[in-house]
């Protein structure tokens, strides 16, 4: 499957789905960084998945009223002065033939081509992300053709977001989608593995982390998927440490959760290690915990199981593995009643992993939780921090362990695509030619 045929079939889903309503999309903003000079641009999440669009200043309209022009893009046009410092643009007649679309035009011509949609459509679907502006535009619009129509009895009834169509489609995803999630998780497994192997005390944590954002765009990625984390000792405790600037120390652990995107899909992925390749007693202990748990997690994903009971397992296991190693103290009972294990582990199991890192698409359905299905792809990162100014027993404080892979659902049960970095101790300390 290539082209742009796997875009084609998921219009053609959502046309169905839309009926006698139209879907009014926008390509993502261009954002500024600072002054005048911009973040490198990246697409609306659901403006790709329905067009391969990559460019800015595009938007565009799926309309089943439409007849000759179901299919309507909206782009920049042609401006050689422009395109000599920002690079060439498809003329009209290129882009409908790149983007199989029925219809491409000039983006000042978005409006008047909205307004004429809305007049027909039982109601409007429009991506409502960040673009505050556009909410606002859609909604004006919306207005306009109400009284434009009041008298013939037409026009939408209201606004609904296209994400609740788009969302749930984009849950599970084709052989195209695993087939680029696949090498987003190679890519970020490599770059862990070369982390690994240039870590040593005193290299500092940015150092690392140019080991790792150098092999994403070396292998043709886009950059990091999500801002990397790379900590040693106490920063590993910090959930969302991002600042990796400090040195890293004989003796600590070094949590890093980093993984590319490539071509628009994210890997998500965290491995925890000893910065000098030998685990002490105390950080394997509890390394052994959270590995244990997350081993299970994973052994227990296929088609049919909840996914609540994926996070119920996890919690289980690292609350008995606590208690066991003597971090927690009391009765199971009373720690999961009082949510004690909270001091140590304070998020969830997972999350859905796509064109998003957080992906879209519901984790209840109907007020339950959601059975995995074939084609859903998530990940398994269970934690435990133990930070300095804890009253944790001495030897744990100054720990944080986390280990994350994505695991693809398949028919049979399921595929762990980020296994090309290892995660036993053994493997770990080898790996590190420490042992
Ligand atoms: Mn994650």
């Amino acid at each position: 499957m290539s082209g742009m045929t796997v875009y084609k079939r998921r219009r053609d889903e959502l046309i169905k789905k839309l009926g006698r309503s139209v879907a009014i999309v926008k390509g993502a903003p261009e954002q500024t960084r600072s002054h005048d000079t911009e973040y490198p641009y990246r697409q609306d999440s659901d403006f790709f998945y329905l067009t391969g669009y990559t460019e800015p200043g595009a938007a565009c309209i799926i309309d089943p009223n439409n007849q000759d022009h179901p299919f309507q893009m909206f782009v920049l046009p042609q401006d050689p002065k422009k395109e000599v410092w920002t690079g060439w643009r498809l003329s009209f007649e290129e882009t409908e033939k790149k983007f199989g679309c029925d219809r491409a035009a000039d983006i000042a011509e978005f409006e008047n081509s909205a307004l004429e949609s809305l007049k027909k459509a039982t109601k409007v679907y429009t991506n409502l992300n960040h673009n505050k502006d556009h909410h606002h535009t859609v909604l004006e619009w919306l207005q306009q053709v109400r009284k434009e129509v009041q008298r013939s009895g037409g026009g939408p009834e209201g606004i609904e977001s296209l994400g609740a169509i788009t969302h749930e489609m984009r849950l599970i995803k084709d052989a195209h989608e695993v087939e680029l999630m696949e090498k987003a998780a190679q890519i970020s497994a490599d770059a862990h593995i070369r982390a690994m192997q240039a870590s040593k005390p005193g290299i500092f944590e940015y150092q690392l982390q140019a080991v790792l954002e150098h092999h994403f765009v070396y292998e043709g990625g886009a950059g990091p998927a999500y801002t990397s984390i790379v900590g040693a000792g106490d920063n590993a405790t910090v959930l969302h440490y991002v600042k990796n600037a400090d040195e890293v120390k004989d003796g600590d652990m070094i949590l890093i959760d980093a993984a590319a995107e490539y071509q628009m899909y994210a890997a998500d992925i965290t491995r925890t290690f000893p910065a000098n390749g030998t685990f002490t007693k105390a950080q394997r202990e509890l390394y052994d915990v959270v590995l244990k748990a997350q081993k299970a997690v994973i052994e227990a994903a296929k088609p049919g199981v909840p996914y609540k009971t994926l996070h119920e397992l996890d919690l289980k296991l690292l609350v008995e593995g606590m208690l066991e190693i003597g971090l927690l103290e009391g009765s199971y009972d009373e720690i999961i009643e009082e949510k004690k294990y909270q001091d140590y582990f304070m998020h969830n199991t997972g999350h859905w992993l796509g064109l998003d890192v957080h992906d879209m698409g519901k984790y209840m359905v109907d007020g339950e939780s959601r059975s995995l299905e074939p084609g859903m792809v998530f990940t398994v990162e269970p934690g435990i921090y133990v930070n300095s100014r804890s009253d944790a027993p001495e030897r744990f404080r100054g720990i944080g362990v986390r280990i994350e892979d994505n695991i693809l659902i398949t028919e049979e049960g399921n595929r762990n695509l980020t296994d090309g970095v290892p995660k036993e101790v053994d493997e770990i300390e080898a790996l590190m030619g420490r042992k």
